[in-house]
């Protein structure tokens, strides 16, 4: 978990706040796989990401971030059942790996963040 992650949450909060005066409902991140620096085993991969509250997920996004840096835009399941979840997979070659996340929550706010993880190789 990044400085820079728990910054924008910071912001995220205070704008919901401040403009609504209502219970904050953007989505906050409280389970994935993998796991924050967790590891996974290479090979076809499922994820998933799950939030605190409903998600938009055809509006929200995962991107996965190669060790060069270069990025692919995941396709997110749509109809998984699991309105609180962006569910995705891939398959992946040992190495490491940051999934960037963002979440479109149902009060119209926007949460990011960054899962970094490695994947070795089969044994
Ligand atoms: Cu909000």
């Amino acid at each position: 978990m990044s400085l820079r992650r728990h910054f924008g949450t910071f912001l995220v909060a205070a704008a919901c706040t401040v403009a609504s005066m209502s219970v904050s409902a953007h989505a906050i991140l409280i389970d994935s796989m993998p796991k924050p620096n967790g590891t996974v085993t290479a090979g076809h991969v499922d994820m998933f990401f799950k939030y605190n509250s409903k998600i938009d997920q055809h509006r929200s996004r995962l991107t996965l971030v190669k060790s060069d840096q270069s990025q692919t835009v995941l396709t997110i399941a749509v109809d998984s059942g699991k309105p609180n979840e962006l569910d995705t997979s891939a398959d992946l070659a040992p190495g490491t790996y940051t999934i960037r996340w963002q979440a479109l929550a149902l009060d119209g706010h926007i949460t990011r963040g960054d899962v970094p993880f490695t994947v070795t190789a089969k044994p």
